[in-house]
């Protein structure tokens, strides 16, 4: 079955995936709902000043339903408009890792019988990023959600730099070790931050001459596969990720490597 039907075999029918528009109420009414906030002072100009954005948004129909001045000169406001512009679901193709779910003692096994060494991997929340949680949770021992974290695995060496750290510090550990494998966590991603960063690791790598010997992976809250993979990582995952997701992606290409 195509991407196109297996899609199709997933939604009502009388829903057309090639014309795809909001729901708010009823289907095809186009309705959506924003909030966010002006530099003016509440009141009624405030309130039509939030219309005009939204008309010039594309949006018909502007409502606003709640609108307060959250400190002075700064107004929130909870808005309704109408989307009459349509998008082609059923054309869309998004890159996206397709990998059959393996549990931690089947990746241990794989290790083993299909590497037949440990791998190392070394990990961080890198540049000035001071968020650990999303690195933890995937190598930390205890893990997240109830699945363990890398350090539990047999066969995987798992160093875990903590946050803050610089790429300088990242790549020379990864040498130290000769790891298999670098995972890079992203939580800040204000002004594009993450891309500077994460970008100045690809090119770190590459003066070093071990990109193509590393499997680079990304993670964290607003990291997709798609902008990883456009940044020259391996793969990128986002939230809801599990340790045994990445190492299942990490065995899988360390063997299509050897
Ligand atoms: C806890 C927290 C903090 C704690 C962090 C404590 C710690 N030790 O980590 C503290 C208080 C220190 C903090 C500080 C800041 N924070 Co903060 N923080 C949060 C909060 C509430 C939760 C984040 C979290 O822990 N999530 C839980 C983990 C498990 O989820 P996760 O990170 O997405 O990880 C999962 C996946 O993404 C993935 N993953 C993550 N990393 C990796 C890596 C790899 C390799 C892989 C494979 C997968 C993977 O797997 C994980 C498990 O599924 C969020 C808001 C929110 N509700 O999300 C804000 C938030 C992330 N923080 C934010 C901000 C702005 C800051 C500060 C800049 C605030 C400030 N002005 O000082 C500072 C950061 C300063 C700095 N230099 O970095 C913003 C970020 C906005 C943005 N996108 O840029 C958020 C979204 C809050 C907000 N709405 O504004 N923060």
């Amino acid at each position: 079955m195509d991407n196109c039907s297996e899609k199709k075999n997933q939604f009502p029918s009388e829903i057309d995936l090639t014309r795809v528009i909001p729901y708010g109420d009823t289907l095809n009414d186009g309705k959506v709902q924003l909030s966010f906030t002006l530099p003016v002072p509440g009141g009624p100009e405030a309130d039509e000043a939030a219309k005009q954005m939204i008309h010039k948004m594309g949006l018909k129909n502007p409502q606003i339903v709640f609108s307060k001045e959250i400190t002075i000169g700064f107004t929130f406001f909870v808005a309704y408009g109408e989307f009459s512009h349509a998008i082609d679901y059923t054309a869309i193709r998004v890159p996206k890792i397709t990998l059959e779910k393996m549990s931690m003692e089947e990746i241990d096994r794989f290790i083993e019988e299909r590497i037949k060494r440990r791998i190392v991997v070394v990990g961080a929340s890198t540049g000035t990023d001071a968020h650990t949680v999303g690195i933890d949770a995937i190598m930390n021992m205890k893990g997240f959600a109830g699945h363990y974290g890398l350090e539990r695995y047999r066969n995987i060496d798992a160093y875990n730099l903590g946050s803050q750290v610089q790429n300088e510090e990242l790549v020379s550990k990864a040498i130290e070790l000769d790891a298999d494998a670098i995972l890079v966590s992203q939580t800040v991603t204000a002004k594009n931050v993450h891309l500077r960063n994460m970008t100045s690791l690809v090119e770190l790598l590459e003066a070093e001459n071990i990109r193509k010997k590393i499997i680079l992976i990304a993670g964290g809250a607003r990291i997709t596969h798609e902008l990883a993979k456009e940044l020259g990582y391996d793969a990128g995952f986002g939230p809801g990720t599990f340790a045994e997701d990445v190492a299942a992606f990490i065995v899988h290409k360390l063997e299509s490597m050897i």
